[in-house]
């Protein structure tokens, strides 16, 4: 039965229809289905296998765009129940997808899965200039930068952002962890990140672990 529902999901975002898959998705969580099952083995998995198919040239930019803004719509209706807690926040994090790169499916899961581990999250949104960066950590004291990247072309935008942090003498201010699917251990490294994560789960458990390393 919760198998049907995900694969309902599933269909409804390869179809790019966003008004049945926001429907499904509060059907899925009326039947008790998880927040977390239905992000992983509905809308992601269903994206993922959109990536796949445009990988293979068997649908184009504008199937994958609309697929995206459904994927959107299953994605409004489960972040009120990720963040919603009156905890106070675990800490700030400002996260923001890097210049030259308005990939944010990922960036925006990320971002839902720190609010719903009570951190504060400020999105700059995508293609972010380091600059906005840089004027964020001057304005709102943020305790992680937290930046994504989906293209090799823009890999290189994080690792400007970290000079231009340096340079200001504010480098030390806060902690950065970088992620995306071309981002590795070894480039996180290589740009003086402090923390790399491989997916938005990794990304909650490894902001934990940068708050528990600054100083009170
Ligand atoms: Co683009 N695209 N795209 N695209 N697109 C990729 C990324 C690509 C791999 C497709 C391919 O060729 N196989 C390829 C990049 C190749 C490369 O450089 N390595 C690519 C390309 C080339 C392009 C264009 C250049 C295409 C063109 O115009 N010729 C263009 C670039 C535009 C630009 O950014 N300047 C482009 C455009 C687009 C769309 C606009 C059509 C659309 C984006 C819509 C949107 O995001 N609103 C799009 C999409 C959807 C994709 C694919 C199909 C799916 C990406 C996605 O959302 N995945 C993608 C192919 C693929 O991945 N199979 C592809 C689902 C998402 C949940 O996964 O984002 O990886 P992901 O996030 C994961 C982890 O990576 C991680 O956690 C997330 C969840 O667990 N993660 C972090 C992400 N950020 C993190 C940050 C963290 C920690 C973890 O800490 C801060």
């Amino acid at each position: 039965m919760s198998d049907d529902i995900l694969i309902n999901i599933q269909v409804t975002l390869a179809k790019g229809d966003r008004n049945g898959v926001a429907k499904l998705t509060k059907e899925a969580l009326d039947k008790g289905l998880s927040v977390k099952v239905i992000l992983e083995d509905g809308l992601i998995k269903s994206m993922n296998a959109i990536g796949e198919k445009f990988k293979a040239n068997e649908i184009f930019i504008p199937e994958v765009l609309i697929a995206a803004k459904a994927m959107h719509a299953g994605i409004a209706v489960l972040e009120p129940l990720f963040a919603a807690s009156g905890i106070k926040p675990t800490g700030r994090v400002v996260i923001g997808t890097v210049k030259g790169d308005l990939h944010d499916i990922g960036k925006n899961i990320v971002s839902m899965m720190l609010k719903g581990a009570c951190f504060e999250v400020v999105d700059l949104g995508i293609d972010v200039p380091p600059g906005k960066f840089l004027e964020i950590v001057q304005t709102k004291s943020p305790d992680i930068i937290a930046m994504s990247s989906l293209l090799t072309t823009s890999m290189g935008a994080m690792r400007e952002t970290i000079k231009v942090l340096k340079e200001s003498g504010l480098r030390d201010k806060v902690k950065i962890i970088v992620g995306g699917a071309p981002i590795t251990q070894g480039f996180a490294d290589s740009i003086g990140a402090d923390s790399y994560a491989k997916d938005a789960a990794t990304a909650v458990d490894k902001a934990k672990e940068l708050l528990k390393k600054i100083p009170m």
